[in-house]
């Protein structure tokens, strides 16, 4: 296929001024200045297309977000017309607007009963801030204004901002100005690298246990909730253990410390069900949503609240000094609400359910089990990671598995695929709307990077 849109420049003329004027993400900018970005002009389905014409198979939804895929007319046609209606007003002055109405509708619609409200944001790194000025002002409406401190987990990632940033427990990110008082940090659920001679279900409670011990430690007076992922996204795409949820919810009921549900990565079917925990079969308090919720066309993230929490908010609390001035934007309203129709709609959640979820996985444990270089493969539904291991039967990870599964990366981007490589494991989250064939090709291009890695290191 060809480039549609003409492109103005060329490459390097992109890449110069990029170099001239942008910092980039997560990046030692000096060695990107040198080495050029790739810059990608166009998007349609899972394909990308770089400003040099050449096509990759997107196997990351961008950043686990564009979970209808690129090129979608309907998300485009309902921006349009937003903008041409009502492309701006706010939820401050006593004012509503019908696609923020309909969108709650919508969402509450698909939410399991005991969830009511939404406060919407721009992103997950928002909807994480959000969450910390709310669960706190619960509690001091509940007259325990002391219960404020928020648990989080090492390797857990809730964003960039300052807040997010801290509850996250990315020590390299705290180490740069990103840590705050009252926010603490539990271990990992981490069985492969941390798990020792204990069983995964042994592991997964020794973890959870560790919850119970920091609340104690802490007070549970003290604490206002717990905050995960699902499963871990940036972190290494980690599936926690069974063991593991069912016995983090009984310690926060116990003690009365709030459930806080991530679903930035996990939220609007990656799974295979609407959102991560209900796959997990547990039930929070609250879930931090973004990314899918618009499958990335738009900015928008928010926090949904339980009826608990809301009620408290609302019939008890008064005036919560808070408010975004693009909190429930018409525009990504419209485009999100366009995208849940279309997920559902299209019944493309209940097909990663039933029918290249399992595909995708089937195929990964095929391919990959027998694998020289990788130990285990966790996933469901479109959401899967290879661990690299250096000798399987111990577990045993390489010493520079970080630097092995960038360089199968790089070999991917060569191959035409984008998969994301964290420390030692090999990501990949496509567009839901994936086809058996695109996840054929995925998982063939995957093998060819996976098989040329090993290659180099003597292994094939
Ligand atoms: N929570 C989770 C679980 C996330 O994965 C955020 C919050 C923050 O969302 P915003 O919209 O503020 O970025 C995220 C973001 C990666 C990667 O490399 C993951 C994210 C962002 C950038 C890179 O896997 N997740």
């Amino acid at each position: 296929m060809t480039v549609l849109q003409t492109p103005t420049r060329t490459t390097r003329d992109y890449q110069a001024l990029d170099a001239a004027h942008h910092i980039h993400a997560f990046v030692d900018q000096k060695a990107l200045n040198a080495e050029g970005p790739r810059v990608m002009v166009r998007g349609e389905g899972l394909y990308l297309w770089d400003n040099d014409g050449k096509r990759y198979l997107d196997g990351m939804s961008g950043l686990w977000c564009t979970n209808l895929g690129y090129g979608r007319k309907d998300l485009v046609a309902a921006a349009s017309k937003q903008m041409e209606q009502l492309p701006y007003y706010n939820m401050f002055f006593h004012t509503t607007h019908p696609a923020v109405v309909e969108l709650s509708e919508m969402l509450f619609s698909l939410l399991p009963g005991h969830y009511s409200h939404a406060i919407y944001t721009n992103s997950g790194s928002e909807a994480n801030e959000v969450l910390i000025r709310t669960v706190r002002r619960y509690w001091q409406i509940l007259g325990k204004p002391q219960k404020k401190v928020m648990i989080g987990r090492w390797n857990g990632y809730h964003g960039s901002t300052l807040a997010a940033t801290a509850l996250g427990g990315m020590k390299f990110m705290h180490e740069m100005g990103g840590m705050l008082p009252d926010i603490e940090h539990i271990d990992e659920p981490y069985w492969y690298a941390n798990g020792g001679e204990l069983t995964p279900a042994e592991f997964g409670r020794r973890c959870a246990l560790q919850l119970e011990e920091k609340i104690r430690e802490l007070g549970a007076d003290n604490v206002a909730g717990f905050i995960a992922e699902p499963f871990q996204g940036a972190g290494g795409m980690i599936f926690p253990p069974e063991s593991y949820w069912p016995e983090i919810q009984r310690i926060c009921r116990q003690y009365d410390v709030l459930l806080c549900a991530d679903e930035v990565i996990g939220g609007f079917g990656r799974t295979g069900e609407w959102f991560a925990h209900q796959h997990f079969d547990f039930q929070p308090d609250t879930l931090s949503i973004a990314k899918g919720l618009t499958s990335g066309y738009i900015p928008m993230g928010g926090l949904v609240l339980s009826k608990r929490i809301a009620e408290v908010l609302v019939e008890q609390g008064g005036v919560f000094a808070h408010g975004l001035t693009y909190s429930g934007h018409p525009v990504a309203a419209a485009v999100a609400l366009a995208n849940i129709k279309a997920l559902r709609d299209e019944g493309i959640v209940s097909q990663v359910k039933d029918d290249t979820g399992p595909y995708l996985q089937r195929c990964l444990r095929e391919v990959f089990g027998a694998h020289p270089l990788v130990g285990e493969i966790q996933g469901t539904g479109l959401v899967a990671a290879l661990q690299f291991a250096e000798d399987k039967s111990s577990r045993k990870r390489f010493a520079n598995e970080s630097d092995i599964a960038w360089r199968c990366r790089t070999i991917g981007f060569e191959e035409g695929l984008i998969i994301r490589s964290t420390q030692g494991r090999m990501i990949m989250a496509p567009a839901l709307v994936a086809s058996r064939a695109e996840l054929d090709e995925l998982v063939e291009k995957t093998k060819r990077a996976v098989d040329r890695t090993a290659m180099e290191l003597g292994l094939l």
